[in-house]
């Protein structure tokens, strides 16, 4: 069964950012759990932005899970990237992913990389750039096997990066270069713009499929925009997908209506695929 999920950003200078709440882990968490979520998604500065005490206690009073962390702020934030041309750079994003795989393992969530993959920078081969990213990915994913959790690359659109940006490519790049206990991200709102079938790239990815960014086509909370979103999730229960739909989307037209809207596409979507009119 599929699970539903909200993602909550703490970092305000992101304002404009694809995250349907904002406030603080006192306020977001238990308004998560009124409208019925089964999990957050956190957005933070940096591992050391959260009081992890405080986040196990409330996540244990709400009985809410974590279902992921992101690492997004290292890239935008700190400018940290796996695939730039400066050595300094890249280890300092490995040692930022590293902290947010540990930070999340206390909760048994795994880390996203999405932006923090990067671009092939100019200058920088191909296929040097695919190197970095691929050492990184394997580095990355023992460190979070050790850790009981596993570590999950996203594909992002043309217009976030320049490496791949569908499935099927994240898929070849983790079996050829032999990459276990990585899951792929499927953010269906980047799919829109790459995929050429959402359905057909989900049912070929398969079990590589580890989580799922639920928006629409216009990145507003699903219902809002023109995504087939029934036969999406009809091809996650092809493939028997039982993660979470992540609500990574605008919090339009407020933080609280985006929420309500998710929860009842969710609810629509899953309850029975041939009932959703999402
Ligand atoms: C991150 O999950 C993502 O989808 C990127 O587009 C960052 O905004
Ligand atoms: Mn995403």
């Amino acid at each position: 069964m599929m699970k539903s999920c909200v993602t909550i950003s703490l970092v305000p200078t992101l304002r404009k950012g694809p995250w349907i709440f904002w406030d603080d882990l006192e306020v977001s968490i238990p308004k998560a759990k009124r409208v019925g979520f089964d999990a957050v998604e956190l957005f933070t500065a940096s591992a050391d932005a959260v009081d992890a005490d405080g986040l196990a206690e409330l996540l244990a009073t709400e009985r809410i899970g974590l279902a992921a962390v992101g690492t997004g702020a290292g890239k935008v934030l700190h400018g940290l990237s796996l695939t730039s041309a400066d050595a300094d750079v890249r280890r300092q994003a490995h040692e930022y992913i590293t902290a947010m795989i540990d930070f999340g393992a206390r909760f048994g969530a795994p880390a996203i990389i999405g932006s923090m993959q990067g671009n092939v920078e100019k200058d920088v081969e191909r296929a040097q750039a695919f190197a970095w990213l691929t050492g990184s990915l394997r580095t990355l994913a023992e460190h979070a096997a050790a850790c009981n959790v596993t570590l999950i690359y996203e594909l992002l659109n043309r217009y976030e990066t320049n490496l791949i940006n569908r499935l099927a490519d994240g898929v070849t790049l983790l079996e050829e270069a032999g990459i276990t206990n990585v899951k792929l991200l499927a953010d269906l709102f980047h799919m829109n713009i790459e995929e050429v079938s959402i359905g057909d790239a989900i049912r070929n990815a398969g079990g590589q499929i580890g989580h799922v960014h639920f928006a629409d086509s216009n990145r507003r909370p699903v219902g809002n925009g023109h995504m087939d979103i029934k036969s999406a999730v009809a091809a996650l229960g092809d493939i028997g997908y039982s993660g979470y739909l992540s609500a990574e989307a605008l919090p339009w037209p407020d933080p609280n209506r985006a929420a309500e809207q998710t929860m009842r596409a969710f609810q629509e979507c899953t309850r029975s695929n041939s009932e959703c009119s999402a």
